[in-house]
């Protein structure tokens, strides 16, 4: 008998951006944040977990083909531990089960897209790797109870969890028990929901969210600012996206991630994750929003310089027209939605 098990998580995009911890041990943010979750067949990590009795003593991951040591009280290390207490009490309660729990791992995860560009890597990967796990032990937690292990791993991942829109609560909890995620609405509430990512660079980034953030957390007078209005927007865009109101959300969305970029730019010294580039498609978005009128894109940026636009599907053709004429390419950009740059009218 092989006990494996395989599962994929999409990359997540954050509208309220998690920049901060309260905690960097148990991984608690100093602000709830809210995502949107990228379908399936686009950004993904994908994840096997095998356990075997006659596997070698101790737990072995690949990334990418490569190997990670797996240090038992670093983050990776720390998921496995709890999942495997999951299992445990569950091989207590039901003697019949295989003790899964106590035989090593040997685990594979795959990235679709370049590992650490800003880019969410962290976040699908400690995703995928979590509901491997919990499907090779079939655990009976929910999502969320799962998300309070992913987000030990990395923050971020706790809301790759769930597709559609989800939000992370920070929790008031000083054991992390309420710090979770949730839904607010599934990707089928809101299927013309479209995002477009614009690969500004795929080198890997200079410097990491985890170092970066604490850094903000202690020097910047700035981010106290931004941690008095971000529970504002987390109820707005909530209503924004509950009401699909793509203007409302929009430009929240875009405020957070201006927001976001400044605290960084509070920090000593100071993290600049925008480049020229990604400058130049704020311009883009801006006028085009200006020039119809309305607000019919978003821009959102990560730690790197990569964007991701947000814009409803009959926008999408305007919002790819819009990139292509500023920032030509030999090869056409195309939208997760899969229409073609060439397919769209002059
Ligand atoms: C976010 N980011 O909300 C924000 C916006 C980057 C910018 O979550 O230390 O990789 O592993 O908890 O999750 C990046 O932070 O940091 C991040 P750790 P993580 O998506």
């Amino acid at each position: 008998m092989v006990y494996a098990a395989t599962a994929t998580a999409p990359v997540n995009i954050a509208c309220i951006k998690y920049w901060g911890k309260r905690d960097t041990k148990l991984i608690l943010p100093t602000n709830s944040s809210l995502s949107v979750t990228l379908d399936q067949d686009h950004l993904r990590s994908t994840t096997t977990s095998r356990a075997d009795e006659s596997f070698e003593k101790g737990d072995r991951l690949w990334l990418n083909g490569k190997e990670e040591v797996v240090k038992p009280d670093g983050r990776l290390g720390v998921c496995i531990t709890e999942l495997r207490n999951w299992r445990s009490i569950e091989e207590e309660k039901d003697s019949s089960l295989p003790k899964l729990s106590q035989w090593p791992l040997r685990i594979a995860s795959y990235n679709n897209f370049p590992t650490a560009a800003g880019l969410a890597s962290s976040a699908s990967g400690l995703a995928a790797l979590v509901a491997s796990l919990a499907r090779l032990y079939q655990l009976p937690q929910t999502p969320s109870q799962l998300s309070l292990i992913a987000r030990q791993g990395s923050g971020s991942a706790c809301r790759s969890l769930f597709g559609g829109f989800v939000a992370w609560r920070e929790g008031v909890k000083s054991d992390g028990s309420d710090s979770l995620a949730e839904e607010v609405a599934p990707q089928s509430h809101w299927p013309d929901m479209h995002a477009v990512i614009c690969v500004v660079s795929d080198a890997k980034k200079g410097t990491s969210s985890t170092s970066g953030m604490q850094r903000t957390v202690e020097t910047s007078t700035l981010l106290q600012e931004r941690l008095r209005i971000v529970p504002g927007r987390m109820e707005a865009i909530s209503t924004a996206i509950k009401e699909k109101n793509f203007e409302e959300f929009a430009s929240i969305t875009m405020k957070d991630s201006n927001s976001f970029h400044s605290v960084c730019l509070d920090t000593s010294p100071p993290i600049f994750y925008l480049n020229d580039v990604s400058k130049s498609i704020i311009a883009v978005i801006e006028e085009l929003n200006r020039s119809s009128g309305k607000i019919i894109a978003a821009y959102t940026f990560d730690a790197g310089p990569n964007a991701v636009i947000y814009a409803l599907k009959e926008n999408i053709p305007k919002v790819l027209g819009a990139i292509n004429r500023f920032f030509p390419t030999s090869e056409e950009p195309r939208d997760p939605f899969g229409i073609a740059a060439q397919d769209l009218p002059e």
